[in-house]
């Protein structure tokens, strides 16, 4: 698996969590599979399709267990474009406001994009019979986890009407590819528009139940506290798990620290919303932030996907803070300064992202 993940920056072998730089993300618009981000809590298991079975329990018509041929009898196949994103992107950039502990200190790259293909979860519901007090899908995967010294797996759930959103798979193919062993093979699941978090990889239980999955990695994970809570005052059953993503833009090329020879310069990146309020627009400041040029978006696929921009500024020699910010449809963007979206998990950092740069006379005279 290193072999072809070999372009990635690993932040971790064990588990295995690795990134690709900005300049690569930002060469086509949807993430080949060597080059998209893994975020693993444990083990990548090495799963046998002629013995895979889904475990199909809880407040259904009857308990069952399906092979993914069975599987894929019961609904017929859809595909989804969509952008996946780990809460975790943009960590690294807290940092500079107050450490954070125990966390992977992800750059920019902790984000991709596919052509999804799988069964729609609500078809699949519907074929196996969900009784009427049935709230929440809660998922586990087959990956082996210690949380808090605690071994167990994956786990995580949604509600039942995001379940029955048509865009819900449970998805076996990847940009046309079955999912290679670290993305989830031999079965995923993949909730659009929300975190990467809740798209639980190597399906292993599918549960029909009255309230949300008590698994670690939904309970007492991947929520969201503001900027004064601590680990020792973080209250995990009153705040509620990450859902939607949020609305975030970033500056892919140039890179940090950077220098270029003066004159126009490409400024590329991506920018990433929720269906229900789509980016509208990106802008970029080449003067830290005072004024702004509106970019082009040169390439979108809403409602799942993120966007594209670009834009050529002509720059005259000297140091440069670039500062890129989106705006979405409901008009609002994102908040200025880090400080204020600060946690201490670390989590949807969606601050102005700035990127200094530094731009040289010509050597020619
Ligand atoms: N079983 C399992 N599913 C999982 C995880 C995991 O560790 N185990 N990580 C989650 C997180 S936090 C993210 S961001 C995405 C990452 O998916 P990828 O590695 O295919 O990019 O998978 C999610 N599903
Ligand atoms: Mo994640």
């Amino acid at each position: 698996m290193h072999m072809r993940k070999s372009q990635l920056i690993v932040h971790q072998e064990y588990p295995f969590n690795a990134e690709p730089a900005g300049n690569l993300l930002r060469q086509s618009f949807l993430t080949p599979q060597q080059l998209f981000y893994v975020r693993c809590h444990g083990s990548i298991p090495v799963v046998d399709l002629a013995s895979y079975r889904l475990l199909v329990t809880g407040l259904v018509r009857r308990e069952r267990e399906l092979s993914l041929d069975e599987l894929r009898l019961l609904a017929p196949a859809h595909t989804v474009m969509a952008t996946l994103e780990c809460a975790g992107n943009r960590r690294k950039e807290f940092m500079a406001v107050k450490p954070i502990a125990g966390e992977v200190l992800w750059g920019a790259g902790v984000i991709g994009t596919a052509n999804w293909r799988g069964i729609p979860l609500r078809n699949l519901l519907r074929a196996i019979g969900v009784q009427a007090d049935a709230r929440y899908v809660a998922f586990t995967g087959l990956d082996e986890t210690q949380f808090e010294g605690e071994k167990g797996h994956f786990g995580s759930s949604i509600k039942l009407e995001k379940a029955f959103s048509p865009d819900v798979l449970l998805a076996y193919e990847m940009n046309g590819k079955p999912l290679a062993p670290e993305h989830g093979f031999p079965l995923r699941l993949l909730v659009p528009g929300y975190i990467g978090a809740r798209s639980v990889k190597w399906l292993r239980q599918m549960t029909l139940q009255e309230s949300p999955s008590t698994n670690p990695y939904l309970a007492r994970d991947y929520k969201l506290f503001s900027s004064e809570i601590t680990a020792q005052t973080a209250d995990w059953n009153r705040t509620k798990p990450i859902e939607d993503l949020n609305l975030n833009a970033v500056i892919t090329t140039p890179q940090e620290g950077e220098t270029r020879v003066a004159g126009p310069i490409r400024i590329q990146g991506y920018a990433i919303s929720n269906e229900r309020t789509p980016v509208e627009r990106v802008e970029l400041s080449v003067d830290g932030g005072k004024t702004w040029t509106t970019t082009s978006i040169v390439e979108r696929a809403d409602p799942y996907a993120w966007c594209f921009w670009e834009v050529t500024i002509t720059l005259a020699p000297g140091d440069y803070r670039l500062v890129v910010r989106a705006w979405d449809t409901s008009k609002q963007t994102q908040p200025e300064d880090v400080r204020t979206v600060w946690n201490f998990k670390g989590y949807m950092n969606n601050a102005w992202q700035r990127v200094n740069i530094h731009l040289a006379c010509s050597t020619v005279s």
